[in-house]
């Protein structure tokens, strides 16, 4: 009995020092916290010539994605020029990944009256 355990011991602690050593050397350990804004994603969805929601209020390095869920082509393009989608057709996407904070108001190029925001924080 006691031979058989102190064999269990003596495979059992290379592989926890092993994976003591594992955690210790990754970086990415740390940054498994949630306050950090690391791959944060959103969508807004194009619909019956709305950009839904039309507000998206998202935290700093968020990639919003628009997805274009009407049977007509839209386009998503910042008014200040910051970022400019393709023509969508439908089921069509695009992305965008927000490193600043500030509000993008954007619309569809071939709908003026069609707009949209995103407030990143
Ligand atoms: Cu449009």
């Amino acid at each position: 009995m006691t031979k058989k355990s102190i064999r269990v011991a003596g495979v059992a602690t290379p592989v926890m020092i092993a994976m003591l050593l594992l955690f210790a050397g990754s970086p990415s350990v740390k940054a498994s916290g949630n306050d950090q804004a690391s791959a944060v994603n959103a969508t807004v969805k194009i619909d019956n010539f709305v950009f839904g929601p039309q507000t998206l209020t998202v935290p700093v390095g968020t990639t919003v994605t628009w997805t274009n869920s009407d049977d007509i082509p839209h386009t998503s393009v910042s008014t200040d020029g910051v970022f400019k989608s393709k023509v969508l057709d439908t089921d069509e996407k695009f992305s965008y990944t927000f490193s600043k904070a500030g509000t993008y108001p954007y619309y569809c190029t071939m709908h003026p009256k069609m707009t949209g925001k995103v407030v990143v924080q």
